[in-house]
């Protein structure tokens, strides 16, 4: 039997097959499999199961997914996660404040989402905690990412019907997963597209203006005939895994059309003399910051430079 992973614990899995819903586990083996990461079953994912005596599944296999959004803790945990799978569209809920999602976050969720050509759309939520001068250097980065090629908006989950009007031709018929900080209103995003999944929402901590954690576990919603979301644990950072430094710049689209013209062919794009990319974006300044979010990236210790190769 087949069905997709709706809704995991880690402990169980529900499994959705037509129209029933089913509760499993994992078959030992496969847990061991997945060790690479915390979750070796994610929610999106298809896979073959057995029914036993008690109609209980038991998860055998895991299909081959289409694509996944994978982060690693930056913590000392180093705990590699996979937030959803098998996704047309990946969505960013981000806040300019209460909390701030910073655009070194956002650019590790767009390169994730890169790596598998997946389509993002960018949600600023929280848009009526914004002075008028805070709107407008918001409207600048929605500009800035919208140039680059990514879907951006701003909306504010506390007008419900501008939410639904909004989102809705944007997420329809689609399977999407929403993640973000804790606190950015992925939740309540929802609770506005269809009131009658009630999610549970909680408000920001007033101490560290940060998120409670109030959603804990990845759950896929149906909330239209033939539209899914899933709603994802908020999250603290985005390490990002799977990818190796000489590969990053492929996952910066503005600079496809000047990687060619680099003097050396394995051009990092950061040291090296007539180099293109550089030379670009030194020059046409309203990019700049992105090829400096590049070059901290290169620099950071979430790659293994010993897998770099010449
Ligand atoms: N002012 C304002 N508050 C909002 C908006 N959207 C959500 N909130 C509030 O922000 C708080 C957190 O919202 P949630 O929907 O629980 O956030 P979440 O992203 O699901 O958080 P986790 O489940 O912890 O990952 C709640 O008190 C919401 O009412 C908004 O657009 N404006
Ligand atoms: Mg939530
Ligand atoms: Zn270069």
């Amino acid at each position: 039997m087949q069905g997709r992973i709706i809704k995991s614990t880690g402990q169980h899995y529900w499994i959705q097959h037509g129209s029933n819903i089913i509760k499993g586990i994992l078959r030992g083996h496969m847990r061991l499999e997945g060790r690479k990461t915390t979750n070796p079953i994610a929610v999106g994912d298809w896979v073959e199961f057995n029914l036993n005596s008690d109609n209980d599944a038991q998860i055998k296999t895991l299909l081959p997914r289409t694509n996944y959004l994978i982060r690693k803790s930056v913590n000392l945990s180093k705990q590699v996660h996979i937030l959803a799978s098998n996704i047309d569209l990946a969505v960013i809920v981000a806040s300019w404040k209460m909390p701030k999602t910073s655009s070194g976050f956002i650019d590790r969720f767009l390169i994730t989402a890169e790596a598998f050509q997946i389509p993002v759309l960018i949600i600023f939520n929280k848009a009526d905690l914004l002075s008028s001068d805070e709107t407008r250097s918001l409207q600048t980065l929605i500009q800035a990412y919208t140039l680059l090629g990514y879907q951006s908006i701003a909306v504010t989950a506390k007008d419900e019907a501008g939410v639904k009007k909004t989102l809705e031709p944007l997420l329809k018929n689609k399977v999407v997963a929403f993640t973000g900080h804790s606190g950015a209103g992925k939740s309540t995003l929802l609770n506005c597209l269809c009131p009658e999944l009630k999610l549970k929402t909680n408000s920001i901590s007033d101490q560290h203006e940060k998120g409670k954690h109030t959603t804990t576990f990845a759950e896929m919603h149906q909330w239209q005939n033939s539209s899914f979301i899933i709603d994802t644990p908020g999250i603290q950072e985005w390490g990002l895994i799977e990818i190796q430094a000489k590969d990053l710049h492929l996952f910066f689209p503005e600079f496809k059309n000047y990687r060619a013209a680099c003097r050396f062919a394995q051009c990092t794009h950061s040291h090296e003399p007539q180099c293109a990319v550089r030379n670009t974006f030194e020059v046409e300044k309203n990019l700049l910051w992105r090829y400096e979010a590049y070059l901290n990236m290169l620099q950071s210790d979430e790659f293994n430079w010993n897998s770099w190769e010449r």
